[in-house]
């Protein structure tokens, strides 16, 4: 698929989305939010079956250092405001997304690009993945849900210690505080995500979205145990759940269909 700001592409049903501004650190501007919005709103949805999605950033040097810090010198409150909301419905899409999404950082993940890591369901960090929410630097406070994620992540304590001081931790830090799943060399970011997401690909795919729901429930209103209960009810009632039980009475590997 074509897009301004993204590079993608589709291999044994996994969709690797490259931002692609190395020139501006591949900070998020405009355009990159419309295109991940079209990625997650239609392109990846219109997949059929899709495995899940990799994130990552174009260079070397940075996964994604924010904002655009150069689109905010004519903003007023009002906008502002819009925009940290398109933002964060943008982002929410990437949490809710039905297939598994792990961000690949393979580099600065500051702000913006912090934020978008932390939407995505894993994150694998290579060795010079920098972290942090510096919008106290700028005179702001995060805008895409890094107030509300990184607590998730991390607790209030530190969450606060680096929303507070602005400061960047490394990539054995982040890992340290629970923030990413895997710390791999430089350049082995996209690979370990690939053989993360072969692996959830040779399960039930429902069961996965289910999953998938089910954990995100935990930080909403909804009942999660009541919506535990109701996803097993309708796993059970497919044809996979058939196939995984027979497989494993059977001694063989299951193969799902996705019915
Ligand atoms: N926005 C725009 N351009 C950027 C950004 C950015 N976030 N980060 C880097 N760039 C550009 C630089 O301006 C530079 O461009 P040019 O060559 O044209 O001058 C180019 O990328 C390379 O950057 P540096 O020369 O600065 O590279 P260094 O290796 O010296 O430094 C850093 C790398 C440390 C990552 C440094 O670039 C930096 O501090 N960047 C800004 C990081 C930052 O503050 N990010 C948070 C932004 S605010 C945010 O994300 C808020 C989200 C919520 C918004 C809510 C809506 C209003």
């Amino acid at each position: 698929m074509k897009y301004k700001t993204l590079l993608t592409t589709l291999e044994n049903g996994i969709l690797t989305v490259t931002v692609n501004r190395p020139n501006a650190l591949n900070a998020l501007n405009a355009d990159v939010f419309s295109d991940l919005d079209d990625v997650f709103s239609n392109y990846a949805p219109s997949i059929d079956n899709l495995v899940g999605v990799i994130i990552t950033g174009s260079g070397e040097k940075a996964f994604v250092a924010g904002a655009d810090i150069k689109e905010f010198s004519s903003i007023d409150a009002k906008g502002a405001e819009n925009l940290a909301k398109r933002g964060q419905g943008i982002f929410d899409k990437i949490e809710n997304f039905n297939r598994p999404v792990i961000a690949a950082v393979n580099g600065f993940a500051l702000g913006g690009g912090c934020e978008l890591s932390m939407a995505c369901h894993i994150r694998i960090a290579g060795e010079k993945a920098r972290f942090g929410q510096p919008e106290v630097n700028l005179g702001l406070t995060p805008g895409y849900s890094g107030t509300q994620r990184l607590v998730r992540y991390i607790g209030k304590a530190k969450a606060l210690e680096l929303l507070l001081t602005a400061d960047m931790i490394k990539a054995d830090e982040a890992l340290r505080l629970g923030l990413v799943n895997y710390v791999v060399p430089v350049g082995e970011e996209v690979a370990k995500a690939t053989e993360l997401l072969t692996k959830i690909g040779t399960k039930a795919p429902f069961a996965v979205s289910k999953v998938i729901e089910c954990v995100n429930a935990y930080y909403t209103d909804e009942d999660g145990q009541n919506k535990e209960a109701v996803a097993f009810g309708e796993c059970a009632a497919t044809e996979d759940f058939v196939e995984g039980v027979s497989a494993f009475i059977e001694k063989r590997t299951a193969n799902f269909t996705g019915k």
